[in-house]
C-alpha cells in the first residue's frame, strides 16, 4: 500500500486553543489545557492514521513576549516547529483583537511557501456571526491563506473542514509513527503534565506558571484484593517557601484536591488503578535558571 503522511504545526497565541485542537483531533486528551495564558511549555506531537494516511500535528507553545529564560525556550520552540512541515494551522481567538504578536507571525508567513490555514477559533462566543467577516477580512490583509476557517473547537463545529484541508496537503511518504499511538509523549511527561494542569486549574494567578512537575518513581504493583495498581510518586517544584505552602493548602487540602483529581485522569488515561504519591518542594526562581529548565525537560532541545 502506498502510504501518505502530512505534518501540520500548530501555533498562534497563548490561550488561542491550540492543545484543546489537538486533543479533539487526536480523540484523546494527551495536551493539558487551562484558562490561563502559556499552559503548553513544549512541542507535544499528536498521530492519527487513517488508514493510508497518517496525520502528524504538532501542539506548541502560545506565542507570547518573553519574560523568563522559560519564556524564551518556548518561543524558540515554535520557530523550531516551522521547518520541514507540510502545512501551518495559525489558530485565532476570533472575540480577541489582532496584535502585534499575530502580526509579526503574519509577515514570517508571507515570506515563506508553507501553506497556512487560518482557524478562528472560539465563534461559539460570538453572538453577532458577522464579526467573524471582519475578522477574515483584516487578517486577509496581513498574509495570503491556504483557507480562513471559523471553527468552535469546544462544540465540535468546523473540525471536519479542517481535516479534509489537511488532508489535500498530504504526500507519499512513509508513516512515521505506529500506526496504534497517538503521540510520542513519554508516559512519565503525560503523568507531570497531568498534575500540573490540575495544579494550575485550582490555584490563582501568581503561582500556577512557577510551577514543574516530575515523576520520580514509577512501579506496578499487585493490591491485597488482587488488583493491579500503579505506583506514581511526583514532585511538584515550585518557586517559594510561601508558594509551597498555598501549593499544600490548609492541613493538606489543596495538595489532597490536586491529587484526587490529578488521580482520576490518569486512572481514565491507563486504565489502571493509580495509588499517588505527591511532594511538593522549592527550587528559587527556576525559570530564569538553564540547569533546571533542562533538567525539567523544558528546555525544547
Ligand atoms: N468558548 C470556547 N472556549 C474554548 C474553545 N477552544 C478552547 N477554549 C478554551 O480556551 C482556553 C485555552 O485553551 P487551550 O487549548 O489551553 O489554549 P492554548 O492555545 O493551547 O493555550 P497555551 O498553551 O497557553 O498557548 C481553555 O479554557 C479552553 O477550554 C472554543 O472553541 N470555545
Ligand atoms: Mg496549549
Amino acid at each position: 500500500m502506498d502510504t501518505k503522511s502530512v505534518f501540520i504545526t500548530i501555533a498562534g497565541r497563548a490561550n488561542a486553543g491550540k492543545s484543546s485542537l489537538l486533543n479533539a483531533l487526536v480523540g484523546e486528551k494527551i495536551a493539558m489545557v487551562t484558562d490561563k495564558p502559556q499552559t503548553t511549555r513544549t512541542k507535544i506531537t499528536g498521530v492519527v492514521t487513517r488508514g493510508e494516511l497518517q496525520y502528524v500535528f504538532m501542539d506548541t507553545p502560545g506565542i507570547h513576549k518573553a519574560k523568563t529564560k522559560l519564556g524564551e525556550h518556548m518561543n524558540k520552540a515554535v520557530k523550531d516547529c516551522m521547518a520541514g512541515i507540510d502545512g501551518i494551522v495559525y489558530m485565532a481567538d476570533v472575540t480577541a483583537k489582532i496584535n502585534d504578536i499575530d502580526r509579526a507571525a503574519m509577515a514570517e508567513f508571507a515570506g515563506s511557501k508553507t501553506p497556512v490555514i487560518l482557524l478562528l477559533n472560539k465563534i461559539d462566543l460570538l453572538p453577532d456571526k458577522g464579526k467573524i467577516a471582519e475578522k477574515i477580512a483584516e487578517f486577509s490583509e496581513l498574509c495570503k491563506f491556504k483557507t480562513v476557517i471559523p471553527v468552535s473547537v469546544r462544540e465540535n463545529d468546523g473540525l471536519d473542514i479542517l481535516m479534509e484541508e489537511i488532508t489535500s496537503l498530504a504526500v507519499e511518504a512513509p508513516h512515521y509513527f505506529p500506526e496504534d499511538s497517538v503521540t510520542d509523549q513519554p508516559e512519565k511527561v503525560i503523568m507531570s503534565e497531568m498534575i500540573r494542569e490540575k495544579v494550575m486549574l485550582l490555584m490563582r494567578d501568581e503561582i500556577p506558571h512557577g510551577i514543574a512537575v516530575t515523576i520520580e518513581s514509577l512501579d506496578e504493583s499487585v493490591t491485597k484484593s488482587g488488583e493491579d495498581i500503579l505506583n506514581i510518586s511526583a514532585v511538584i517544584y515550585c518557586e517559594r517557601d510561601s508558594h509551597k505552602g498555598m501549593v499544600i493548602g490548609k492541613g493538606g487540602s489543596m495538595l489532597k484536591k490536586v491529587g484526587a483529581l490529578a488521580r482520576e485522569e490518569l486512572e481514565e488515561f491507563f486504565r489502571i488503578r493509580v495509588n499517588l504519591q505527591l511532594w511538593v518542594k522549592v527550587k528559587e526562581d527556576w525559570r530564569n535558571r538553564e540547569g533546571l529548565i533542562r533538567n525539567f525537560g523544558l528546555n525544547n532541545d
